[in-house]
C-alpha cells in the first residue's frame, strides 16, 4: 500500500491556507498546518476542518528558526506550501523591518531548514504580482516582465522569490514560485479593498452603515477567486520540473469599477463626481453619498496597474481562472449580506439573501 501524501502549510489560518488545506484533505493528503500564537484564536477559517482526522495544527512561527527545524523533522512532509506572510501592502510601510523578517528571512529560514534536515520535499513559494510594480505600460505582466517592486512588502517578497530560485539552482531543490495576482473570497481579510467594499455594500443595504471611505480609486487590479488559485498552487507542485508561473485572470478593473459592481448587487447604482480626495460616489436614485475618498488610505508609493498574462500557466498546468471580477463581486456581496463575519458555508442560497434583504433601505 502506498503511503498517503503529507503536506505542510505555513499560513494555514489565512485566506489561501484554509482553502488549500480543504483542497488537500479532499485529495486524500495528511495536512499539517503551522499556526502562530495570537491573543485570540485565529482559526475561524479552519472551523470546517479543525477536527478532521487527517488535519493537524502545530504552533510555530517563521521568525523562529528552531520551531521550523523541529516541525520539518517531526512531520516529514513531501510537499511544503509556504504561505505565511505579513501580507498587507499598506501595513508594510508602517512595519517594514517586521515585514522583511517574516516575508524575506522567513522564506530563507524555511528553505535552509529543509536543506539542513535533508528533507526531499517539494516547495511552493507564495510570490506575488506586486513584484512587477505595476507601472503604466508594463501590463499585461508575464514571467519575463522586469521586477520593480514598490513597497516594503514587495521588496521582501522579491528576496523570497530570488531565494527560491537560488536554492533551486544551487542545491537542486524542487522549489517553485507561484506569482499570483490578487485573489479574493468571502474569507478575505476585512482590510483588503474587495472585502471592505463588499461588506460595506451589504451593510449599507441593511441600513447599518452610511458610507464607505476608500483610498486610491484609480488603481487597477486583476482579481480572481481564491479557491481556484489554490488549485494552481497544487498543480505547480505536481509537475516533475519546478517552475515560476504567473497566475491571474487576464482581466482588470479599477477600484471604482469594483465598487460599482459590488453596489449594483444591492441595487445601488453609483454615480461619480469630483476628483482626487474630493471624489464622491453617490446613489444615483437618492443622491446619498455612499463612497468618499479618504487620503488616510493613500500609500506612500502605489502599485498602479496589475493585469496578468496567464498564458504560460494555461499551457503548462492546464489551469484557467473561471470566476472573473463581476461574478466575484456578486458572490462576495451575497455572502456579506448573510454573514457579517466569517461563517460557513461560503456560498449562500437565494432564500437566505432574499430574507436578509427584506426591509432594506
Ligand atoms: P493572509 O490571509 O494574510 O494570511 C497570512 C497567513 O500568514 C496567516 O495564516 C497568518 O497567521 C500567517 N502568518 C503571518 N505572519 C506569520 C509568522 N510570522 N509566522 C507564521 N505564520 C504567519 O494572506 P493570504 O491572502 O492567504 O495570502 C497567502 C500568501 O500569498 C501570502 O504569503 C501572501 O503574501 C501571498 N499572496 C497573496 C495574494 C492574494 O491576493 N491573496 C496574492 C499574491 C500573493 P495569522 O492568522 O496568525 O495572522
Ligand atoms: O486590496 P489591497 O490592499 O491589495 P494589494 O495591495 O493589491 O495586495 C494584495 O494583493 C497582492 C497581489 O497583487 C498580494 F501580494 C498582497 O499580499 C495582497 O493580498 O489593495 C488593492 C488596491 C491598492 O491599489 C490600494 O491602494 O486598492 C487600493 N485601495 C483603495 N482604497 C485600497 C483602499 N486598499 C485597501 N486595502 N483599503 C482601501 O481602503
Amino acid at each position: 500500500m502506498t503511503a498517503r501524501k503529507k503536506a505542510l502549510i505555513t499560513g494555514v489560518s489565512g485566506q489561501d491556507g484554509s482553502y488549500l488545506a480543504e483542497l488537500l484533505l479532499a485529495k486524500g493528503y495528511d495536512v499539517h498546518g503551522i499556526v502562530r500564537r495570537n491573543s485570540e484564536f485565529t482559526s475561524r477559517r479552519l472551523d470546517r476542518i479543525l477536527f478532521h482526522e487527517r488535519f493537524t495544527t502545530h504552533y510555530g512561527d517563521v521568525v523562529d528558526t528552531s520551531s521550523l527545524h523541529t516541525l520539518l523533522a517531526r512531520v516529514g512532509p513531501s510537499e511544503i506550501y509556504h504561505l505565511a506572510a505579513q501580507s498587507h501592502v499598506a501595513v508594510s510601510f508602517s512595519v517594514p523591518d517586521y515585514s522583511a523578517q517574516v516575508n524575506a528571512l522567513g522564506t530563507l529560514r524555511l528553505l535552509n531548514a529543509i536543506r539542513e534536515v535533508d528533507l526531499k520535499a517539494r516547495f511552493y513559494q507564495a510570490s506575488t504580482s506586486e513584484l512587477f510594480g505595476g507601472l503604466r505600460g508594463t501590463e499585461p505582466q508575464h514571467e519575463g516582465t522586469p521586477l520593480t517592486p514598490r513597497s516594503p512588502y514587495s521588496t521582501s517578497k522579491l528576496f523570497g522569490y530570488w531565494t527560491v530560485r537560488n536554492y533551486r539552482e544551487a542545491y537542486g531543490m524542487h522549489a517553485s514560485n507561484g506569482i499570483l495576482f490578487n485573489h479574493e473570497s468571502p474569507r478575505r481579510g476585512r482590510n483588503f479593498v474587495t472585502k471592505k467594499i463588499t461588506q460595506a455594500a451589504a451593510r449599507i443595504a441593511r441600513g447599518e452603515q452610511e458610507m464607505l471611505r476608500l483610498g486610491n480609486l484609480d488603481a487597477v487590479r486583476d482579481w480572481g477567486y481564491a479557491p481556484e488559485y489554490v488549485e494552481a498552487m497544487w498543480l505547480i507542485l505536481q509537475r516533475d520540473v519546478p517552475c515560476d508561473l504567473v497566475i491571474g485572470t487576464g482581466t482588470a478593473y479599477t477600484i471604482r469599477q469594483f465598487a460599482e459592481m459590488a453596489f449594483a448587487v444591492v441595487g445601488i447604482e453609483l454615480g461619480w463626481s469630483g476628483q482626487g480626495a474630493d471624489e464622491r460616489g453617490r446613489d444615483r436614485r437618492t443622491g446619498a453619498v455612499r463612497v468618499a475618498v479618504d487620503p488616510v488610505y493613500f500609500r506612500p508609493l502605489e502599485t498602479e496597474r496589475l493585469r496578468a498574462d496567464p498564458r504560460l500557466a494555461e499551457r503548462t498546468l492546464g489551469w484557467r481562472a473561471r470566476t472573473l471580477a463581476p461574478a466575484l463581486a456578486r458572490l462576495m456581496v451575497r455572502y456579506d449580506i448573510v454573514h457579517d463575519e466569517f461563517g460557513f458555508p461560503d456560498l449562500v442560497d437565494d432564500a437566505d439573501v432574499a430574507r436578509r434583504m427584506e426591509g432594506r433601505t
